[in-house]
């Protein structure tokens, strides 16, 4: 089975390769792409992760409408912009670019920490992704979906099937793709992370 179809996790992840301008600018444009194709292999992995890509798919959809109305280019434009009006109105925004863009910076942390587990060698995919979420996104997240979230992870296949899935090569070149790439997603990671600390928007409702 091959070509046409064929569909790696390396040009998902070098999406966030692009992301990075020289002046530490993150564009949107390659983070919701690299957001897309990340759904797209959760998506491949079976339907017990429908309910975490919906709601992937519904904020990735939201800041695609955003950026082509209002053309954010940046997340830096996007928060200049949606601060202008002062931070009251922001936070009584719910559809608000920032923090909806806040939801999926929290889950790159997720991604960071999972694809930094699955690089080390362990071989129990769920006890890696339940760690990474426990660090990161479980904080943020009622009990209800901590829950769902955890039944989930129980699904997920074995490190070899899923470095096979990610469809990059035999595992050693999976393994190396993935010391480039996490370098990248740390950078788009902690850039963001630094403009919304700065701008006291880490907690936005
Ligand atoms: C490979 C295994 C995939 C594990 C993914 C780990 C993330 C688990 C996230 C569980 C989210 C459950 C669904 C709904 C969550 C929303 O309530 C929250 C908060 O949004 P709000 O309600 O405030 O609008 N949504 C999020 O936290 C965003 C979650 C995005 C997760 C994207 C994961 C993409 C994984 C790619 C895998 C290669």
């Amino acid at each position: 089975m091959a070509a046409a179809a064929a569909f790696s996790l390396r040009e998902v992840l070098d999406a966030f390769r692009g992301c990075v301008t020289e002046q530490r600018e993150v564009l949107l444009e390659p983070y919701l792409s690299g957001w897309r194709g990340l759904i797209r292999f959760l998506q491949s992995l079976g339907t017990v992760f429908s309910f975490i890509s919906k709601d992937a798919v519904a904020k990735v959809t939201l800041l695609e409408e955003l950026c082509h109305q209002h053309r954010f280019v940046s997340v830096q434009r996007m928060v200049q912009q949606e601060l202008a009006a002062g931070p009251a109105a922001l936070r009584a925004q719910p559809g608000s670019g920032c923090r909806t863009l806040l939801r999926l910076h929290r889950a790159l942390r997720w991604l960071q920490l999972f694809l930094q587990g699955l690089r080390s060698g362990d071989s129990r995919t769920s006890v890696l992704c339940t760690d990474a979420y426990n660090a990161s996104l479980a904080q943020h997240h009622p009990w209800l979906i901590r829950k769902a979230a955890t039944v989930a992870f129980c699904a997920l296949p074995s490190r070899d099937a899923f470095l096979d899935i990610m469809n990059v090569g035999p595992p050693e070149e999976a393994v190396a793709m993935l010391g480039e790439a996490i370098p990248y997603i740390s950078d788009v990671y902690s850039i963001t992370q630094e403009l919304f600390e700065k701008n006291d928007l880490l907690d936005l409702p």
